[in-house]
């Protein structure tokens, strides 16, 4: 194994930067840093040195020797933490370089410790996502996965399923016998409930997800209906330019918000309308993308005036997504009163007085209103996590549904057989290299 090095800090001007090797040339070259043949520090513990170069010293910094296998990899660990100038840091890698190092590959420390049976890869995984939680409730999350709590919840889904597929097995090796009804009747049982376990957890990903990434909603509607006003209602800054001239938002706007915690991006388009020229042709085509990127339409319609046959194309345009109508315009005397809405979900609002929008903002968070971070319990945040756990759902579907057809047992071993190597795989023990190798080039450098 050869030995890694990084910045493990920041790139730039800061109090300290922190450079980490790991591998098992480590110490020697720690020694040949501070130019001491016999250096020996005691593990664990931080030392003052002066690190030197010809024309004299270095830097100063604090130095940190981790022998393996007590280590965040397992390896050799040398951790500096040195003054934060740039310079000295470029200086100090090099010349870590040009002894037995080269520079780590985004994710390798973490993938070091994977290797080296410290954690396992939903926790790996986690750590990934702590560093680029955007929330503290993110965050919350991330620790709980670091902390190994998915691999404990599938644990016992994993136990039964390796215990029905022995029995299978066992099963099929002595052919003259064929399992009793009743055990039958207990393996499909077992099966069932396994699947509803794993699909309960994959629907907290629902959740989970947008407490990651955040929340796109895209603000849709025909031309004048005040989508920019409200728009800028929820910035609280006029952002958009709004006029009484229809097709004045040519183009779709998008800004980062956070509505009480949580992250949305928040996307003004242009409005819905047979287009009057080129440039309004592009923008309606782009509300059209904003429409299939978003996880949450806002729906606005002008209550002041009936509703038209434009309202009523965006409506069914938008039936495929999740929505809210925004009935604005509530200061002038109402003609809509959401007549015709089939049901959704409706909120009224006025962008000129501000009435409705804190309405309109919960509406907007109501899948999150079950998030509250401390009562909330384990969530599916990672979309590699949520695939394998519907595609080890549907596998064991399969399986249960040849019993019912009274399929031999080979069949559904079979399947069962994919649902733990999938349900495997979100820890990391039936994981391919080169999908290990995806996973942990999305790591920062130097973690
Ligand atoms: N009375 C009233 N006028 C509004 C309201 N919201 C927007 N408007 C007006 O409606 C016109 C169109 O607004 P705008 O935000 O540009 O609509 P958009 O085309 O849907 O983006 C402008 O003249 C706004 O001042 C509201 O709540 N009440
Ligand atoms: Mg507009």
């Amino acid at each position: 194994m050869d030995t890694i090095v990084a910045l493990s800090t920041p790139p730039g001007r800061s109090a300290i930067g922190v450079v980490r090797l790991s591998g098992p040339a480590s110490l020697q070259i720690l020694r040949a840093l501070v130019q001491q043949d016999l250096f020996a520090p005691e593990p664990n513990r931080v030392v003052l040195k002066s690190l030197l170069v010809d024309e004299g010293v270095l830097d100063q910094c604090l130095v940190t020797y981790f022998q393996a296998p007590h280590s965040f990899t397992g390896e050799d660990m040398v951790e500096i933490s040195c003054h934060g100038s740039p310079v000295v840091l470029r200086q100090l890698i090099d010349l870590i370089q040009s002894h037995e190092a080269r520079l780590a590959e985004p994710g390798e420390f973490t993938l070091r410790s994977c290797r080296n049976g410290k954690m396992n890869l939903s926790q790996a995984e986690a750590i990934r996502d702590l560093i680029n939680a955007q929330t503290q409730a993110a965050a919350v999350q991330a620790t709980r996965q670091l902390s190994g709590e998915l691999a404990q919840a599938l644990q016992p889904s994993k136990h039964e399923l390796i215990r029905v597929i022995v029995t299978l097995e066992s099963a099929i090796e002595f052919v003259e016998d064929d399992l009793p009804a009743v055990q039958l009747d207990d393996i499909k049982e077992t099966i069932d409930r396994i699947i509803a376990d794993v699909a309960n957890l994959a629907e907290t990903y629902r959740a989970g997800h947008l407490l990651r990434d955040g929340l796109r909603v895209a603000i849709v509607g025909r031309p004048n209906v005040g989508k920019s006003s409200l728009f800028n209602r929820l910035l609280m800054f006029e952002r958009a330019i709004v006029t009484d001239v229809a097709g004045t938002t040519r183009d779709s706007l998008t800004e980062s918000i956070s509505l009480q915690g949580i992250p949305v991006s928040l996307t003004d388009t242009a409005g819905f309308r047979e287009a009057g020229d080129k440039i309004e042709a592009i923008g309606i085509e782009r509300t059209r993308r904003a429409m299939a990127d978003a996880d949450l339409l806002v729906l606005v319609i002008d209550g002041s005036c009936s509703l038209r046959e434009e309202d009523q194309q965006i409506l069914e345009a938008a039936r495929e997504h999740p929505f809210v109508v925004a009935i604005n315009k509530t200061d002038l005397p109402q003609v809509t009163a959401g007549k015709n809405l089939n049901g959704a979900q409706v909120v009224h609002v006025s962008a000129l007085t501000d009435e409705g929008i804190p309405q309109l903002t919960a509406a907007i968070l109501e899948p999150f209103s079950s998030l509250d971070s401390a009562s909330v319990g384990l969530l599916i945040t990672d979309s590699r996590h949520h695939d394998l756990l519907i595609r080890a759902k549907n596998s064991l579907a399969a399986a249960s549904r040849s019993m019912d057809q009274g399929a031999g047992e080979e069949i559904v071993v079979a399947d069962l057989h994919n649902a733990l190597r999938f349900l495997g795989a979100i820890t990391g023990e039936t994981t391919s290299e080169q999908i290990l190798g995806e996973i942990f080039s999305t790591f920062c450098i130097g973690k």
